[in-house]
């Protein structure tokens, strides 16, 4: 079993993350990690931390000469910001008066953080509650991601909207139709969107979020929105239906969930199966050519908690960021007096960024139920485990049916 833990704060002196798990001698380089970093920095309405960071992942432990040991990998992101902050976040004694902070931003974790660990200043809710963990888990995820790779597992993703804008043609509903090129690779949804400083695809949708954004900064006011993110490759039958906890939906969807901001997770069509009748909701069981494969994937690459072999089809929903530069109401915890709350410096919109860390996330849950069905303690290993079960799948498959 696959496991990671992050440390950080957010205005320490440097993130850190151990990874476990992994066999040996899965290729691992540093500018591979630090590819994924930069791409969760990038994004049109990012604030001014975004501006004073290049996050790098330095390895210090489980890998040797580019190629993983199946020990534990650890490594280190330093926060370049920490330089401002060394007496207002020292582990050591308090050497100056530090301001306390007192007046708690609706929609962060300041007013539950300081309700829950009897804090006195909510900055010590911040600094673990920010966002900043997720450039962490990113570095950690990359593992996983690369893992995957070995095995022509792709993951990519795109923002669907921000603020309520759409784009005109529907690319969801595309994937839900299964309309895709044979060699159709998620990866390349990543490749197209990054081109936009909104990880969209259509240069009008561009404009106009870049415009929305632009009034919520005059306002002071931030935006959230939906993304979209998908695996393909994923082989038939990582996760179960034998128990609530062996799901491979219950698994991703808590792994997205988990990502800061994020309000909603949908596998396939989501909550829209609700309203629809079940014979334009299912995917019909059709053969092509010898093979038995799908009419659709309104599934999301996924029945009854393990993977069909269609791509993994997930979207998330992140609500607009909690530090608002024109505050709304709260009460300040010091006076008892309802006030509109703090200015803290922060960004306006980061959906990209949130596309970007539900990959990595993505990334993960499957690399812990791929493992799970293929185990290994080499990647020469793992590989011969997985080649056998998909060279006997459709044999398996004919011999128990007789004709199929
Ligand atoms: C973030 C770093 C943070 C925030 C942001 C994400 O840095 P700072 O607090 O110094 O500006 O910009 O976090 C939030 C939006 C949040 O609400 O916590 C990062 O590295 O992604």
């Amino acid at each position: 079993m696959i496991r990671f833990l992050t440390a950080g704060e957010s205005h320490g002196k440097a993130l850190t993350t151990i990874v476990e798990g992994f066999p040996s001698n899965i290729e691992i380089k540093e500018e591979y990690l630090n590819f994924h970093l930069k791409r969760r920095q990038m994004g049109y309405g990012r604030g001014l931390r975004m501006k004073i960071e290049t996050d790098t992942a330095e390895i210090l432990s489980g890998v040797r000469f580019q190629k993983t040991l199946g020990s534990p990998i650890s490594m280190l992101i330093r926060n370049s910001d920490w330089e401002n902050w060394t007496e207002k976040m020292t582990s050591g004694e308090k050497t100056s008066e530090v301001e306390k902070i007192t007046l708690p931003r609706p929609g962060h974790a300041d007013l539950v953080g300081v309700t829950k660990y009897n804090f006195d200043d909510i900055r010590n809710s911040i600094e673990r509650s920010s966002a900043r963990e997720t450039a962490a888990r990113v570095a950690a995820c990359s593992i996983a991601r690369r893992f995957l790779e070995e095995f022509g597992i792709s993951i990519g993703s795109f923002v669907e909207s921000v603020g309520g804008i759409y784009p005109n043609e529907n690319y969801l509903q595309k994937l839900f139709n299964n309309e895709l090129p044979e060699n159709f690779n998620a990866w390349d949804l990543s490749l197209e969107s990054d081109k936009s400083e909104v990880k969209v695809f259509e240069k009008e949708q561009e404009e106009l979020i870049i415009e929305k954004i632009k009034e919520a900064k005059k306002k002071g006011d931030t935006l959230g929105g939906n993304f979209v993110v998908v695996a393909t490759g994923v082989p038939v039958g990582l996760g179960s239906f034998v128990h609530y906890d062996r799901k491979l939906d219950a698994e991703i969807a808590h792994s997205i969930m988990s990502i800061n901001a994020v309000k909603a997770v949908e596998v396939g069509t989501g909550f829209k199966v609700a309203d629809i009748f079940g014979s334009v909701s299912h995917d019909e069981i059709i053969k092509k050519g010898e093979n038995i494969t799908r009419k659709t994937n309104r599934a999301g690459g996924i029945e009854g908690g393990v993977s069909t072999g269609l791509p993994i089809i997930v979207r998330g929903a992140m609500k607009p960021i909690a530090t608002l530069m024109s505050p709304i109401e709260s009460v300040d915890l010091a006076t008892m007096e309802q006030i509109t709350s703090r200015r803290e410096r922060s960004d306006f919109m980061a959906v990209p960024a949130c596309a970007v860390i539900a990959e990595s996330m993505l990334a993960w849950s499957l690399a812990k139920y791929f493992l799970e069905k293929f185990g290994g303690d080499s990647l020469e290993e793992t590989k011969d485990n997985f080649n056998l079960y998909q060279d006997k799948l459709s044999g398996r498959l004919r011999k128990n049916f007789g004709k199929v």
